[in-house]
């Protein structure tokens, strides 16, 4: 079944690629083929770069703060008005608990616009008067100007949500951009470029090129050199390829990579919510969350208690369709990322892991029986150096190992290349700010998980990411501050 073609959508319009390439989009509840997705090369890059250029020099060059603050806010009354559209977008793409989508991740695509057309009507810049010879001075303020052509490229995990954490903040600092989406996830994207056109922004401003990374749209936007700066969420990996590319034109960056995120749970801490918020940050989205817990440390007096609460907990996750009401877990997203998890079960198995539930596949009714689906699985009694507790899975699985001290949690969970997050579970508050100011990572939740405020510094440390983004944070990589002196 072939019903849908995705096309780019450059200087206000959906076209297909130049040459015809394309490839099939099939979807992870059953691998059925469900569109066909154009592919963009050079000549399409080039188009889509050169419309955003143009665009920065026109309407949207000389609006106000206030009228780009507006259009921002009416983009997000858009996508809540197509909420339905949005949602089954992202259903057919991921295979997710519709529930999930509806709740977690469609909301935040409108939220993001929203916060930062707000936030860049009240963001200030500096002022220094400055001591002149004559005695009369000089005043010294800070523009913030746009930096211009943005590429965005985006992973599959959460499409909508991570697309507009950077689109947003960059139209709202009067950039122009140019998205390249999974090739997983083409929907929300080009669906996104119907909104635009709904509310009126002008064409040229926000463009999107479909494709892959290597030799395909995703390298040709990091390399083209009207790209002014490049904001990036993936693989650890394919950042460093995108660095590379960025280093040619002396290019800024800002990087959310991967994870390896370790949850603390002390023998003190409510446990009923502490299996609530590890088993979310564990399994939600089929563990494919950056954020998400894939080494757990529990002290050990609740040990045996902590990971049979959590057994069960994985035991009663519902795969099935995404639509019905009882589902509470969705597939992976492809066959290909299903290879790799199920090579991690197996090497777990191979490391001498006791797999304490699932470690395979399960078995599913009629078409779902091809479908991307694995077991949430939980391994425990394996050393810190086995490769499923070092390197990151981005499944719904997780290694559970007991600790005594706090100084041994805390070097343990540090014990990594990465830094995005951690989760922390005790009643101890004190503890709490002691450790979470020692774990090396751009974001700790107390007694909580994935809890946004979208003005906070959100990033990663080590080889998780580069820079921050979030309020401030943001409009300060979406803008170039200009200073001018002026002697009075
Ligand atoms: P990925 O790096 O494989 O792909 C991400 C995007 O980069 C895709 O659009 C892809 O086509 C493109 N790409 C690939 N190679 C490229 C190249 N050489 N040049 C330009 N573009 C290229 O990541 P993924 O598999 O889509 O997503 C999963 C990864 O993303 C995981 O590692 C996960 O931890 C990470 N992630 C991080 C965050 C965060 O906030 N830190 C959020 C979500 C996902
Ligand atoms: O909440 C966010 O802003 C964000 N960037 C979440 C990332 C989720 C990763 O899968």
């Amino acid at each position: 079944m072939t019903d849908k073609t995705f096309q780019h959508f450059i200087d206000g319009a959906f076209v297909g690629s130049r040459e015809g390439r394309a490839f099939e989009k099939r979807r992870p509840i059953d691998n059925a083929v469900v569109g066909v997705v154009h592919e963009g090369g050079g000549a399409e890059v080039d188009a889509a770069v050169e419309a955003a250029s143009v665009a920065l020099k026109g309407p949207w060059g000389r609006m106000t703060v206030e009228t780009r603050a507006d259009l921002l806010h009416r983009i997000g009354s858009e996508i809540t008005r197509r909420f339905d559209d949005f949602v089954t977008a992202e259903m057919v793409d991921t295979g997710q608990p519709k529930s999930m989508i509806e709740h977690a991740f469609i909301p935040r695509g409108a939220a993001n616009f929203n916060i930062f057309a707000d936030a860049v009507k009240n963001v200030a810049t500096e002022s220094f008067v400055t001591p002149t010879p004559d005695g009369a001075g000089a005043l010294n303020y800070a523009l913030r100007v746009p930096k211009g052509v943005i590429g965005v490229i985006c992973p599959w995990n959460a499409p909508l949500l991570l697309m507009t954490w950077k689109v947003a903040p960059a139209l709202a600092c009067g950039n122009t951009v140019v998205v390249k989406p999974s090739e997983e996830t083409p929907g929300t994207a080009t669906l996104l470029g119907e909104v635009m056109n709904a509310v009126g922004i002008p064409k040229g401003v926000y463009n999107v090129v479909l494709g892959r990374g290597p030799e395909s749209a995703g390298e040709y936007l990091t390399r083209h050199p009207k790209v002014a700066a490049i904001t990036f969420t993936g693989e650890t990996q394919t950042g460093s390829a995108i660095m590379q590319a960025a280093a040619a034109g002396i290019r800024d960056v800002s990087f959310e990579l991967g994870g390896k995120n370790p949850a603390v749970v002390f023998a003190d801490c409510d446990l009923d919510a502490a299996i609530e918020g590890i088993s979310r940050a564990t399994f939600l989205n089929c563990g494919q969350i950056c954020l998400g817990t894939e080494r757990i440390y529990v002290q050990r007096p609740i040990f045996e208690r902590f990971v049979s609460a959590l057994k069960a907990k994985a035991e009663a996750l519902k795969p099935g369709y995404p639509h019905d009401k009882g589902t509470s877990l969705g597939p992976l997203i492809s066959q290909e990322h299903r290879n790799k998890v199920l090579s991690y079960y197996r090497r777990a198995k191979a490391e001498g892991a006791t797999i304490v539930t699932g470690g395979g596949v399960p078995e599913m009714p009629g078409e779902l029986a091809h479908g991307s689906w694995v077991q949430p699985t939980i391994w425990i009694g394996l050393a810190e150096t086995a490769s499923v507790v070092r390197e990151e899975i981005f499944g719904p699985c997780c290694h559970i190992a007991p600790f005594d001290e706090e100084e041994v949690a805390i070097a343990m969970a540090n014990d990594t290349e990465y830094g995005l997050s951690t989760t922390i579970w005790t009643r101890d508050l004190a503890r709490a700010h002691r450790v979470a100011a020692q774990i090396e990572v751009g974001i700790s939740w107390v007694n909580s998980w994935f809890l946004r405020d979208l003005r906070t510094p959100f990033g990663g440390s080590k080889r998780s990411g580069i820079g921050r983004e979030g309020g401030v944070h943001s409009l300060d990589f979406y803008t170039e501050l200009r200073n001018v002196c002026v002697k009075l």
